[in-house]
């Protein structure tokens, strides 16, 4: 079984919301024609709440900046995708009814949570790993926004957790905050093993 993972595909990440990923909204066309070919759809939600310390505002810091939070170096980010705010809407457009189970993350004020298995801690599961696996699913292709952080941090995290992982690299975009981080979450993503593939290798067939 395979499943297709939609990362954080939500308003607060479109060029207008509160955290733009430059072209986040470009995804969604081809995001909604890849999901038939998937034996699964699951998605994940970035739900925070109103005060979560990963927000700049909440240590009177710029959006940008980097702080130790609680022991782990945590960037610091615009207020965005508050908990049942119209930024933590999935983005209009966007297909949900294949989608089968969301699994919502960022709830913990005291840590973020880049991937949608687990806090940064490594310390909370979402569930999104046990769900799978009692899916009897082996393979996963991750899609989404961001691809310097969710997008990687959940291709990772699948990655260790022994599924056999790809991303379909033109159905994400990243932040790039620094020029070429995108490029550098690419390859990291290789070098842990995980494949990059292109909508065109599943859309052609
Ligand atoms: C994300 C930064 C903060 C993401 C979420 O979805 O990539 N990035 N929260
Ligand atoms: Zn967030």
């Amino acid at each position: 079984m395979n499943a297709l993972i939609l990362v954080d595909i939500q308003n607060d990440f479109a060029p207008t919301g509160a955290l733009p990923v430059p072209d986040g909204d470009q995804i969604v066309p081809t995001v909604n024609a890849l999901q038939s070919h998937f034996d699964k759809v699951v998605a994940t939600q970035d739900w925070h709440p109103e005060h979560h310390e990963s927000f700049a505002v909440e240590h009177q810091k710029n959006p940008g900046e980097m702080i130790d939070l609680h022991g782990i170096s945590q960037v610091l980010w615009p207020v965005h995708c508050v908990q049942h705010s119209s930024g933590a809407d999935f983005i209009s457009g966007l297909n949900m009814d294949r989608v089968e189970r969301i699994f919502q993350k960022g709830m913990d004020t005291q840590v973020d949570s880049y991937s949608g298995f687990f806090d940064n801690d490594h310390k909370s599961s979402t569930g999104l790993g046990d769900y799978l696996k009692a899916e009897r699913v082996t393979e996963v292709y991750v899609v989404g926004l961001a691809t310097d952080y969710c997008v990687k941090a959940t291709a990772m995290d699948a990655q260790q957790l022994g599924f056999q992982t790809h991303v379909i690299v033109d159905a994400t975009r990243g932040v790039n905050l620094n020029v070429g981080d995108v490029d550098k979450a690419l390859e990291e993503m290789q070098d842990a093993g995980i494949r990059l593939a292109q909508s065109q290798d599943f859309l052609q067939s």
